[in-house]
C-alpha cells in the first residue's frame, strides 16, 4: 500500500519529485487510513447499489453525459467585485455604492433557492464546486450569490450526508469576489423553531467568519421582535443586515385589509429603525402582481432611503413582467436564477430578464454570453436530480388563490401522499387557503407555512371544515406544530390569534405573548462540546457543536453515517444516488493527489441472513463487502 501511494501520487505521476519526496509528502504514510476510507466508500456504494436511495425511483442507473463546463479561459486573477467593496468600505459604504448604480443589480439564487424550490434542495456540494470558479468569473459584476441558508443547512446533513460549513468554506475559497448571501429565518435560524438568543448570535458570528456577507433576515410572521436579535448580531459581525418584509395577500384587493401598502410602509420604517442596511421584499409564494410591485416599490421609495432588494418565485409565470415593473419603480436589486434553473417555483431567469430589459433606461448588469454557458452546465446537472422534480410543468396561476410558497408546494404534496391523501391533493390546496383565513390571514413562510400545511392535511383527514372546526375541535388533539404555533412559540401574528380557535386548539395549555427567546435558556456551548467530544471520541469543532444544537438528531445520524461510510461527498452524484452498474468503473479523488479506482465486479445472491456479498476491484485489487439487502 505504501508503494501504491507513491506511484499514485499526483506529483510522482507528473514527475514532480526529488529525493526528499518521501520526507516532504507525509500523506504517503496514510495508507492505513486510505485503505479504510476506500472500504468505507465501497460499503456506501454497495449499499446504495443494492438498497437504493430515498426519493430515487428503482431501476437502472441512468447514463448521463459529463456536465458541460463553459468553454472559456479561466483568468489567473479573478475580477474584483462587491465583496471587495464591502471589505474596503464596510456595510454603509456598500449601501452608498448600491445607491449610485443606475443599472439594476442581480442576486443569483441558483446555488440556494432555485434548487431548494425545484429539486427539493438536493444539489450536492461537488456539483457546486465544479462550476464555482467559472461562476466567480462570469458573475463578477453581480450584487451577490445566494448560496447558503434556508433549507440547505439541514438537508446537507440529513439527506446529502455532507457538512454545510465545508460547502461554505470551499465555495468562499473558489469565489472570493462576489458577496455571499444567506437566508436566515430570524429567531428560527436555519431551523423550524425559535432557538435561544445566544444560539442565534453564535450561529451568525460563525457564518460571518466562514464567509457570509449578506444576511437576509426574516420572520415567518413579519414579527419584528423575531428578527431583532439576528439583525443586531449581523451588525456586530460587520456584515450586511438585509431585513425583510415577507409579502402576503394582495395590496390591490380592497377586501383584504390586513396587508395594505400602509402596512408595508410602516414595516419598512420599523425595519430601518431596527438596523437594516437593505430592505428585502420577500415574495416567497410569487403573489406580488406587476402593478402591485410598481405601487409598493414606488411607495416604499418614498418612505425609506435604504436600497430595496426584491425576491419572487415565478410560479404564476408573471415573474419577468413583475420585475420589469419593479425596475421601472426603482428597485435596486432583484433575485434571478440561471436560465436552466429558473422559472416555475424557482426565481425568474436572469437570461430572459437581461433581454427583456435591453434598450430600456435601466439595464440588467450581466455577462449574458457567460451566463448562457453556465446554463448548459446546470441543464446537465439538473438531470442528475430529476427524481426530485415536483412534476409541475407549466405556470400555475392558482398560486394567487392558495398562496403556497414556492419551496413548500412539492413538500406538502409529498406529505399528503405520505398520509394517503395523494388523490385528494386538490382538496388539500383548497383547504390550505381556508386554513389561512381561519388562522386570521397569516404570513406563510417557513416555518409558519408548515403549520398551515399540517393543519390543512389534518382537516382534510378528519373531515373538518372551517365551519365545524370550533365545535368538533373540542374533543380533538391537533398536530403538535399547530398547538405550539397557537401557544406563541413562533411569535405573534399580525393582529393576534383568532381567540375562539386558539381556545379550542390549546384547551388547558397556556399561551405566551413575549418573545420565545426571552424564555429559552442560553445554551452552554462548552458543556455541549465536552459531551460531543466524549461521545464521538474526537475534538469536535464549534461548527459541529452549532449543528448539533440546531438539529441534535439529524447531526447524530450524520455522524453515524460518517463513521460508517466516511466522506461520501467525494463521490460523483450519479454514483451517490444510484451506486454502480455491473462492470462500471469510476475514479474518486478522496483528497488532492489521491485517487481511487473503483469497479463493481458482481453482486452475490442473498444469504439466509439477508446479506449479500458485493465484489469490487479497488485500484485493481479484489475487495469484498457484505451488505444487508433491505428489499
Ligand atoms: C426558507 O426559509 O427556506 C425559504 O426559502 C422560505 O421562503
Ligand atoms: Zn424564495
Amino acid at each position: 500500500p505504501f508503494l501504491e501511494n507513491v506511484v499514485r501520487h499526483e506529483n510522482f505521476i507528473n514527475g514532480d519529485f526529488n529525493t526528499s519526496f518521501i520526507d516532504t509528502t507525509p500523506e504517503l504514510l496514510n495508507y492505513k487510513s486510505a485503505r479504510d476510507r476506500g472500504n468505507k466508500l465501497l460499503s456506501y456504494i454497495g449499499n446504495v447499489t443494492v438498497n437504493g436511495f430515498p426519493g430515487i425511483a428503482d431501476g437502472q442507473k441512468p447514463i448521463l453525459p459529463q456536465p458541460h463546463k463553459p468553454k472559456i479561459q479561466l483568468l489567473n486573477e479573478i475580477p474584483t467585485g462587491t465583496k471587495q467593496i464591502l471589505d474596503e468600505k464596510g456595510p454603509e459604504g456598500l449601501v452608498q455604492w448600491i445607491k449610485e448604480q443606475n443599472d439594476v443589480l442581480l442576486t443569483d439564487t441558483t446555488m440556494r433557492d432555485a434548487h431548494q424550490s425545484l429539486l427539493a434542495t438536493r444539489v450536492r456540494s461537488k456539483d457546486l464546486y465544479e462550476i464555482a470558479d467559472y461562476t466567480a468569473q462570469i458573475m463578477h459584476n453581480f450584487f451577490s450569490l445566494e448560496m447558503w441558508g434556508g433549507a440547505t443547512f439541514d438537508v446537507a446533513y440529513r439527506f446529502l450526508k455532507e457538512n454545510p460549513w465545508e460547502r461554505l468554506r470551499v465555495l468562499r475559497e473558489k469565489m472570493p469576489n462576489v458577496l455571499f448571501q444567506m437566508l436566515l429565518r430570524g429567531a428560527n435560524a436555519v431551523g423550524y423553531k425559535n432557538y435561544p438568543d445566544n444560539v442565534i448570535r453564535e450561529f451568525i458570528k460563525e457564518s460571518a467568519k466562514e464567509g457570509i456577507d449578506v444576511f437576509r433576515v426574516f420572520d415567518s410572521l413579519n414579527w419584528l421582535p423575531g428578527m431583532q436579535t439576528a439583525i443586531d448580531a449581523v451588525r456586530d459581525s460587520g456584515k450586511v443586515a438585509e431585513a425583510t418584509m415577507c409579502y402576503t395577500g394582495d395590496i390591490l384587493d380592497d377586501t383584504r385589509t390586513k396587508y395594505t401598502v400602509n402596512y408595508y410602509k410602516q414595516l419598512a420604517k420599523d425595519l430601518e429603525s431596527a438596523g437594516a442596511h437593505i430592505i428585502a421584499i420577500k415574495d416567497m409564494a410569487g403573489l406580488l402582481k406587476p402593478e402591485a410591485a410598481y405601487q409598493l416599490i414606488t411607495e416604499l421609495k418614498e418612505s425609506t432611503d435604504l436600497p430595496i432588494h426584491l425576491h419572487t418565485h415565478d410560479t404564476s409565470g408573471n415573474g419577468i413582467y413583475l420585475y420589469a415593473k419593479a425596475i421601472e419603480a426603482g428597485v435596486d436589486i432583484i433575485d434571478t436564477a440561471i436560465g436552466s434553473m429558473a422559472g416555475l417555483t424557482s426565481q425568474p431567469s436572469a437570461n430572459s430578464l437581461y433581454y427583456a430589459m435591453k434598450g430600456s433606461k435601466r439595464q440588467v448588469r450581466a455577462d449574458i454570453e457567460g451566463i448562457e454557458k453556465l446554463s448548459y452546465y446546470w441543464e446537465d446537472i439538473r438531470k442528475y436530480y430529476k427524481d426530485f422534480e415536483s412534476g409541475m410543468n407549466s405556470p400555475h396561476s392558482e398560486i394567487y388563490v392558495h398562496e403556497m410558497p414556492g419551496g413548500q408546494y412539492s413538500n406538502l404534496q409529498q406529505q399528503a401522499k405520505g398520509v394517503g391523501l395523494g388523490d385528494r391533493w386538490d382538496e388539500v390546496k383548497k383547504m390550505y387557503s381556508d386554513v389561512n383565513l381561519l388562522f386570521g390571514d397569516v404570513v406563510k413562510v417557513t416555518p409558519s407555512s408548515k403549520v398551515v400545511g399540517d393543519m390543512a392535511l389534518f382537516m382534510v383527514q378528519n373531515d373538518l371544515t372551517d365551519e365545524n372546526v370550533i365545535e368538533k375541535g373540542q374533543t380533538i388533539d391537533f398536530p403538535d406544530s399547530v398547538i405550539e404555533f397557537f401557544q406563541g412559540y413562533l411569535g405573534q401574528p399580525v393582529g393576534g390569534f383568532p381567540e375562539k380557535l386558539q381556545e379550542v386548539i390549546l384547551k388547558e395549555r397556556e399561551a405566551i405573548t413575549v418573545r420565545p427567546g426571552e424564555l429559552l435558556e442560553a445554551v452552554d456551548f462548552d458543556a455541549v462540546k465536552k459531551e460531543l467530544d466524549e461521545k464521538y471520541n474526537r475534538d469536535m469543532t464549534h461548527q459541529d457543536v452549532l449543528a448539533y444544537v440546531l438539529y441534535p438528531k439529524v447531526f447524530e445520524q450524520y455522524m453515524t453515517t460518517y463513521d460508517q461510510f466516511g466522506n461520501v461527498s467525494v463521490l460523483d452524484t450519479p454514483t451517490f444516488l444510484h451506486g454502480l452498474r455491473l462492470g462500471e468503473e469510476i475514479e474518486v479523488t478522496i483528497e488532492k493527489g489521491k485517487t481511487l479506482i473503483i469497479k463493481l465486479v458482481s453482486i452475490g445472491e442473498p444469504q439466509h441472513d439477508g446479506t449479500r456479498v458485493i465484489y469490487f476491484e479497488l485500484n485493481g485489487q479484489p475487495r469484498e463487502i457484505v451488505v444487508q439487502d433491505l428489499n
